[in-house]
């Protein structure tokens, strides 16, 4: 396919670029961190969105070059940040077949001066599922270096109580769709995002609520305990320019 050839030739000629989304934390108010979203600028189709060339990238494999190039380039961006702000970095289930993923991580820690306290990793659960002794040895092992993973989209797969128990994770997040359905006037949202941060604490995880659009939603989200939260109520991702700008105004 001409997406698939054009996405190999874009990684050299520099077409891809992180957009930068905050997460704010919901007691304080204070941006907790930022989640790198990765974007392609096609030169002919414009703005490329991840969901048409991430699942390409991960059929061909393309996606581990990708990832690891994500990887460098969000550390060294995080490097410029005050270090009480996280820098999290979404990966793909094909990452973890990469022997390598282990090392391109510790590295690029290591060239931005990073602790791995302030990495965190955002897996989806059906990532986990899918090849989940390789997956489990390295998230273990990043686990045990410091850095902290996150559950993705979390509500919308099919992991088992028992399975997440096993699993070496420190924050969920709870999926937009729940949190989309917190302004309307179904009380059941508003009892699974309840139930969620309940299971979160009680396994000693952090929460954050992703697509928060409304202040109706944020207090909501505070009057259940959600910790963190993210989404356009706060600001959509911004290129790095733009993460300068906040973090001035916030100094
Ligand atoms: O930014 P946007 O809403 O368009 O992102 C759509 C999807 O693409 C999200 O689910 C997000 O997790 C995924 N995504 C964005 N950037 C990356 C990335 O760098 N690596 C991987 N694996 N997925 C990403
Ligand atoms: O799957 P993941 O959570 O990684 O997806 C992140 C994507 O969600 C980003 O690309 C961003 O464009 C999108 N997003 C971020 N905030 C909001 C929001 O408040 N509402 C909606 N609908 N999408 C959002
Ligand atoms: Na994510
Ligand atoms: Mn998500």
């Amino acid at each position: 396919r001409n997406l698939e050839r054009d996405m190999r030739s874009a990684l050299m000629n520099g077409e891809f670029a992180l957009h930068y989304q905050p997460f704010i934390d919901v007691a304080s108010g204070e941006t907790s961190g930022f989640e790198a979203l990765l974007r392609w600028n096609h030169p002919q189709r414009g703005m490329v969105p991840p969901a048409k060339f991430i699942p390409l990238a991960e059929e061909t494999g393309l996606i581990v070059p990708l990832g690891e190039w994500v990887l460098r380039t969000a550390c060294a961006e995080a490097a410029n940040w005050p270090d009480d702000l996280k820098i999290a970095i979404n990966l793909s289930p094909a990452q973890f077949r990469s022997p390598e993923l282990v090392p391109v991580i510790v590295r690029a820690l290591a060239a931005g001066g990073i602790a791995p306290q302030r990495l965190e990793l955002e897996v989806t659960e059906t990532a986990i599922m899918h090849d989940s002794a390789t997956v489990f040895a390295a998230l273990g092992r990043l686990h045990d270096l410091g850095v902290r993973i996150a559950l993705d989209d979390f509500g919308t797969g099919y992991s088992s109580l028992s399975f997440l128990q096993r699993f070496p994770f420190d924050k969920v997040k709870i999926d937009r769709s729940f949190v989309h359905e917190l302004s309307g006037p179904a009380e059941e949202a508003r009892r699974i995002a309840r139930a969620v941060v309940r299971f979160a604490v009680s396994l000693g995880k952090t929460t954050t609520a992703e697509g928060v659009e409304t202040g109706e939603q944020l207090d909501i989200l505070r009057a259940e305990a959600c910790v963190e939260a993210q989404g356009f109520h706060f600001s959509p991702p911004v290129d790095s320019a733009k993460v300068a700008q906040m973090i001035r105004r916030r100094a």
